[in-house]
């Protein structure tokens, strides 16, 4: 799938854009600052990034706990997202939802979500909504290798092919879950293989080469939006810090986390694809990664600064009232 220039340069954007906001995140979490749990996307970017590119404000995704990469490629506002991990009260769910809950419904981001795997019926049911409706939109479920050992994944997997619903199932396999290999807890080691078997298209791909990812992911939603039915695409990726800030990853060698870093980094492999294949210049990209720094130290400092909500606010929007 051909890309214009410019939306190569938006897909280098939007990857460092997201880097620059969980380096920061990486850092000021020492403050004590952020409340709750973080779990960094960083060094998965291309996924979110390359998948999101298919899609409109009309088409759903959920996300899962490692979930500000997926929200901030479907368009959630970047500073809403800082204010939101602070706690601040115009943050996007007004301070309320936080890292791992966050979501825009205007944006089609029905949310993180802290239940491994949870997304995958949400995405099923999305697509469904949309497949009565006839709105031709589509849903993608992003979730982990972790997630893919969860029952009610599978379930999932097996309504979409029964009803051809308009779904993709996006595993982002970044080799753990939590402190634990993939190789020791997914019985066929084998994500997509596995899948195939529920009686869909199921690929494989390098989750680390934004082209690779921009392909599968198209023609995955082109195929749902023509009626075809869902795919699941497993994305070999790379995670690289702990699973939650904290973790010192003592289950790590320093050589595997110094690797990731040098040798498969979506961001750095992009970078020298566009530059060698002439697509953009380093002064171009140079450019853009000195906008991204500003755009998130000015976001940084707006949320830093920004009011608390109210104590007497305490319930409001936290409980449906019917
Ligand atoms: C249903 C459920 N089981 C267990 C947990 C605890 N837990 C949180 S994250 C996680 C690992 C998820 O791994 P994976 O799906 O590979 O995602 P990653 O963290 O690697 O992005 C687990 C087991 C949970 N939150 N929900
Ligand atoms: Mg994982």
């Amino acid at each position: 799938m051909a890309l214009s220039k410019s939306q190569l340069l938006e897909a280098y954007r939007r990857m460092r854009t997201i880097r620059e906001f969980e380096e920061n995140i990486h850092r000021e979490n020492t403050t004590g600052e952020i409340p709750g749990f973080l779990h960094l996307y960083c060094g998965q970017e291309a996924n979110a990034v390359a998948v999101c590119m298919h899609l409109e404000d009309t088409d759903y995704i959920a996300s899962n706990h490692r979930g500000h990469g997926h929200c901030l490629a479907k368009g959630a506002d970047v500073e809403g997202m800082m204010l939101e991990l602070y706690g601040k009260a115009d943050g996007l769910c007004k301070g309320r939802g936080g890292s791992m809950h966050i979501a825009d419904v205007s944006r089609g981001i029905l949310g993180a979500n802290g239940i491994v795997g949870a997304g995958a019926p949400l995405a099923a049911g999305a697509a469904l909504t949309a497949k009565t409706l006839g709105t031709g939109g589509v849903a993608v479920s992003f979730q982990g290798d972790g997630a893919s050992n969860e029952g009610y994944v599978f379930e999932a997997i097996n309504m979409a092919v029964m009803w051809q619903l308009p779904v993709i199932f996006y595993f982002e396999n970044n080799g753990y879950g939590e402190f634990t290999g993939h190789d020791h807890v997914v019985g066929s080691k084998d994500i997509a293989g596995r899948a195939a078997g529920f009686g869909l298209p199921a690929v494989k791909i390098d989750g680390t080469d934004f082209f690779e990812i921009h392909e599968a992911s198209g023609e995955a939603v082109q195929r749902a939006r023509a009626g075809k039915g869902p795919t699941v695409i497993e994305a070999v990726a790379v995670r690289f810090y702990g699973h939650y800030e904290g973790d010192p990853q003592a289950y790590r060698s320093k050589e595997e986390l110094a690797d990731v870093r040098q040798n498969r980094d979506c961001l750095k492999i992009l970078r020298q694809k566009l530059i060698a294949g002439k697509k953009a210049s380093a002064r171009e990209l140079d450019a853009i990664d000195r906008e991204a720094v500003d755009l998130i130290n000015a976001c940084r400092e707006t949320a830093k600064s920004a009011a608390y909500p109210e104590a007497s606010t305490l319930t409001d929007n936290t409980y449906v009232s019917y």
